[in-house]
């Protein structure tokens, strides 16, 4: 039976949309890690969902004025919408508020419970006095105990990457309110993890993970101690018998890859988490690396049931933009909706799979996208598949005998091939990207060595064995480029999901000569240095911070207001107020004098002659003691003021 491999990617909070550096990190190498997989015909479930609990939620749905529930709905849309828009091939996205999960969680609970490894006590915790409440640890912010980082987050160090109880950091204030915190007691509920240390060491002894996995988990193990499970909180899986108390979030979260499985089949989610033949990998980002390698281990080796303990936890370091970490808030962060219009899935796919912050962070530049859009995908791969398959003219040749050049080619092929999938079944994906465009660069130069275009050579041989090379492109390239993959896959008329094969039976296949191919269609277009240029200036530019929107009116009641063009016949200052000018304008039928704050936008000179809009039916009011009969329209925004123009209808036309 074909081995059975069970893949996560880390449950993304559903607070907030997710940005290219979240999916360079544990997405996109799980989903080319799941595709390849599925490839060498492994049985592959692979799972993710939104993480709708915890503070992380509760806090930033507070920042947005709304409940939890209407904050995650949203989130879990929006970022299920932009896996699909990248052709993530989950078998099921779940949700962490899904009804399974509630059961489940309090499962692995009860089953901790009996055998003697919660802990009630009554600890201090910090409290704000300004706020009157307990505050969550995301609420808090201090320094690190272990690097000193002033602004350290409550939970884990986002610098040192350690994670710790937030009553462990030096000066803790509240994060909403900067106000200081003091501490005070509260009954939790604690988790022995001090009594799996033994049980962790045996199991962590000998794993061939990346070193800093290891060492991060080495260290957490040698000093474990219980920790805190349950908060205080509306929010959460519900503590049974504990009234007002839910599940600290990184207790529930892991339990959400499993509940999710669940979700996805009532019954066979047992034959992957339950079955110890099943390799299971969970890819996540570094920061998430003591959760996944010691506290949820510890979780499943307390369960009754025989659990799955991961076999790999492929953990990424971070992507940055441009050279600085994607801010939202700072406008340092790439428009998706905009990018999507301009540029495709695979563009992104490739450009970040080449870039995967494996060893070191790593980042995503404008010119590099560009780079890699521009002379690899379309001057590499796209230019090499187009140029072989105009030259055949649509019909498959007969090869002639192999001569010495066209057999080293296909050996390069082959070699590049299985590199590729060691790379692939390595997680390397960055160095599985290269092997990628090395293939198609052998290509190239194979193709330029031979010059089949030549006068009176024959073309067939170099053809086909440059078909050949396609055929693997296609399997090379489809993990990570899927869509473009199984374009060429059927320009050389296969009609099947390439995603589908298997990649031994796809390396065996032969094109039959005489076969008749459709026609080749481009596979890129390239990017212009204008409209990367276009792209790195929009950086940094703080988004318009959203106009509040005003109540609906009706009809009638815009009806109301009589608005009218009038010609400025005066303009003077207004002493003593630099915004303000005493305008006299003529309406026509009467005159009127308004007074109005647009002294900083215009010279009174300026004015003069000038048609306006004014409010004619506006109440009066006296203005640094002129009585002010009306009021003119004007658009503002935070670089400036205008008035609206109309030129040629005379004074007292109505405007509606
Ligand atoms: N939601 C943290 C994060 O998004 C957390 C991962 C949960 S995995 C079970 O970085
Ligand atoms: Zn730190």
């Amino acid at each position: 039976m074909a081995q059975k491999v069970l893949i996560t990617s880390a449950l993304p909070y559903a607070n907030g949309p997710l940005h290219f550096g979240h999916i360079a990190g544990a997405y996109l190498p799980g989903d080319c890690y799941a595709r390849f997989q599925r490839l060498m015909g492994r049985q592959v479930l692979y799972i993710c969902g939104s993480d709708e609990y915890g503070v992380a939620i509760t806090l930033s749905a507070d920042l947005a004025k709304r409940s939890p529930k209407q904050h995650v709905d949203e989130f879990h849309a929006v970022n299920k919408a932009l896996f699909d828009r990248l052709h993530f091939s989950f078998d099921h996205y779940g949700r962490t508020t899904c009804p399974g999960h509630v059961q489940m969680t309090q499962s692995f609970f009860a089953a901790l419970e009996k055998k003697g490894l919660i802990e009630e006590k009554t600890e201090d915790h910090l409290y704000s006095e300004a706020e009157k409440r307990f505050l969550a640890d995301r609420y808090v912010v201090g320094t690190c105990p272990k690097c000193g980082f002033q602004e350290a987050r409550g939970d884990e160090c986002q610098r040192c990457a350690s994670s710790y109880e937030a009553t462990d950091l030096k000066n803790p204030r509240s994060k909403l309110t900067g106000s200081p915190l003091t501490l005070k007691p509260s009954l939790h509920l604690y988790l022995r993890f001090d009594r799996f240390k033994e049980q962790l060491q045996e199991w962590l002894k000998g794993k061939q993970w990346k070193e800093n996995v290891v060492r991060f988990a080495e260290s957490y193990v040698n000093d474990l101690r219980p920790r805190a499970i349950t908060r205080d909180s509306d929010w959460g899986v519900p503590v049974p018998g504990y009234p007002g108390k839910v599940f600290y979030v990184w207790f529930d979260a892991p339990i959400g890859y499993i509940s999710a499985t669940q979700e996805w089949n009532s019954e066979k989610w047992k034959d992957y988490w339950l079955d110890p033949k099943t390799k299971l990998v969970q890819f996540i980002g570094k920061d998430n690396i003591p959760f996944h390698a010691v506290f949820f281990p510890a979780m499943l080796m307390g369960q009754d049931l025989p659990y799955k303990l991961p076999d790999e936890i492929p953990a990424n370091e971070f992507l940055l933009l441009e050279g600085k970490q994607f801010s939202k808030s700072d406008g340092w962060t790439i428009d998706l909706a905009d990018f999507f219009q301009r540029y495709t899935p695979d563009q992104a796919r490739y450009a970040l799979a080449a870039n995967a912050p494996e060893t070191a962070d790593a980042e995503f530049s404008w010119k590099d996208f560009q780079m890699r859009c521009n002379a690899e995908l379309l001057g590499k791969l796209g230019n090499f598949v187009n140029r072989v398959l105009v030259l055949m003219k649509g019909t498959v040749p007969h090869a002639g005998p192999l001569t010495e050049i066209d057999q080293q080619f296909l050996q390069k092929t082959d070699l590049l091939m299985t590199e590729g999938a060691a790379q692939f079944e390595t997680f390397h994906l960055r160095k599985a990207s290269q092997t990628l465009m090395e293939l198609a660069q052998a290509g190239n130069g194979y193709f330029d060595a031979k010059k089949p275009w030549g006068k009176g050579a024959d073309p067939s041989t170099t053809i086909s064995c440059c078909i050949e090379c396609i055929k693997n492109l296609a399997l090379l390239a489809s993990p990570i480029i899927p869509e473009t993959a199984q374009k060429i896959w059927e320009m050389l008329g296969f009609t099947t999901q390439l995603a589908s094969e298997h990649w031994d039976a796809v390396r065996k296949k032969q094109i039959p000569p005489g076969k008749v191919l459709p026609p080749p269609q481009l596979l890129f277009r390239k990017i212009e240095d204008t409209e990367i240029e276009e792209q790195i200036s929009k950086l940094g530019k703080k988004m318009a911070t959203p106009v509040t929107q005003p109540s609906q009116i009706t009809f009638a009641d815009f009806g109301k207001v009589d608005l009218r063009v009038a010609v400025v016949l005066e303009a003077e200052k207004v002493p003593k107020a630099k915004k303000l000018l005493k305008l006299t304008l003529d309406l026509g039928t009467e005159k009127r004098t308004v007074v109005s704050g647009i002294a900083l936008a215009y010279e009174p000179e300026q004015l003069i002659g000038r048609k306006v809009i004014l409010v004619a039916n506006l109440l009066p009011a006296t203005i640094m003691g002129i009585e002010s009969q009306g009021m003119i329209l004007a658009a503002s925004h935070e670089t400036g003021l205008e008035l609206p123009r109309i030129d040629h209808l005379p004074a007292g036309s109505k405007v509606s």
